[in-house]
């Protein structure tokens, strides 16, 4: 294990992890990983895991139940929380205290636009995925089939199943590592992101029905609504892969997905083929990502916000 985050476990009594806000296949990943890890390495020690609701698809782990999705916080500060897979303090709203109490934190993450926040980090902003991150700290230390899992897992979400540019020739390596401790590749990648519910299917068809093409056809965007989103009866998880979709649409340069998660407040995901920044995009809304994966919130009449983000993208067309 990585010296730094071996010390920084070994000082500390009490430890928590946490990953951000509507957690994610890396999210998920990197702390159950971690939290497998630190409990096998120091039984003795108080480790907590604070998670929110994870999605259906990524209930696959052993350790599912050991998530607090309650924030509940001991009473006293925790020595040590571990903050996985976030770039900025607003990515954690409901431990944002139990962090601030914290004696030390410790950042595990790979995004480009982290804003440096905890007390000792890690960040590699060119690795595939925090459980690229991670695997590459626990160096030395022996992993069961179930940790290795929850690496590959996130390995697998964050690289698009090993084809985004940021899947490079380590993060293959690691992932014949984890296949050699025993993962089972298909079932992960099949149960994980492939399956579907009958209403996420359902919802990828309606989003795809209603996309609409602009800038002559070099972005592809489409929207539900907080009504649309109630009439089926879906949660923000379920919209998951509408944006993968939308990017495989012939000819164009950039896709767009506005989910409205309060009113006028929209979450935008886009995505970008080869020549559009998208997370400079993003980022002007205060959100971030990567060059061709990002994502933000915007407040405001939908047709304004898609006017602004039209108008970013086509100043880099
Ligand atoms: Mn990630």
């Amino acid at each position: 294990m990585n010296p730094n985050l071996k010390r920084a476990i070994e000082k500390a009594g009490s430890i928590a992890l946490t990953g951000h806000k509507h957690p994610d296949g890396d999210c998920v990943g990197s702390c159950i990983a971690a939290y497998r890890v630190i409990r096998k390495m120091f039984p003795q020690k108080t480790v907590k895991l604070y998670l929110e609701t994870i999605p259906d698809n990524l209930r696959v782990f052993e350790d599912e139940a050991a998530i607090d999705s309650t924030f509940s916080a001991p009473d006293e500060p925790f020595d040590l929380f571990l903050i996985l897979d976030c770039s900025s303090e607003d990515r954690f709203p409901c431990a944002a205290d139990m962090v601030k109490a914290a004696k030390h934190t410790f950042v595990i993450d790979h995004h480009m636009t982290n804003t440096h926040f905890a007390d000792e980090e890690v960040v590699v902003a060119d690795a595939s995925s925090t459980c690229e991150v991670l695997f590459d700290l626990l160096e030395g230390e022996e992993l069961d089939a179930e940790t290795a899992k929850a690496l590959y897992l996130g390995i697998v979400h964050d690289t698009g199943v090993f084809k985004y540019t940021a899947c490079k020739e380590h993060t293959m390596t690691v992932a014949g590592k984890l296949l050699s401790a025993g993962v089972d590749a298909q079932k992960i990648i099949d149960d994980t992101l492939y399956r579907k519910s009958f209403l996420q299917n359902r919802l990828i068809g309606y989003a795809l029905l209603h996309s609409q093409l602009a800038l002559d056809g070099k972005m592809i965007y489409t929207k539900l609504s907080l009504a649309e989103m109630a009439e089926f009866g879906a949660t923000p998880a379920d919209t998951e892969g509408i944006i993968d979709q939308l990017r495989l649409t012939r000819g164009i340069e950039v896709a767009l997905f506005a989910r409205e998660d309060e009113k006028d407040t929209y979450k935008l995901s886009m995505r970008a083929i080869a020549d559009v920044n998208v997370a400079s995009i993003c980022s002007t809304f205060g959100g971030g990502g990567h060059r061709l994966a990002a994502g933000c919130n915007a407040t405001g009449d939908f047709d304004d916000i898609l006017t602004q983000v039209s108008a970013l993208v086509m100043l880099q067309l």
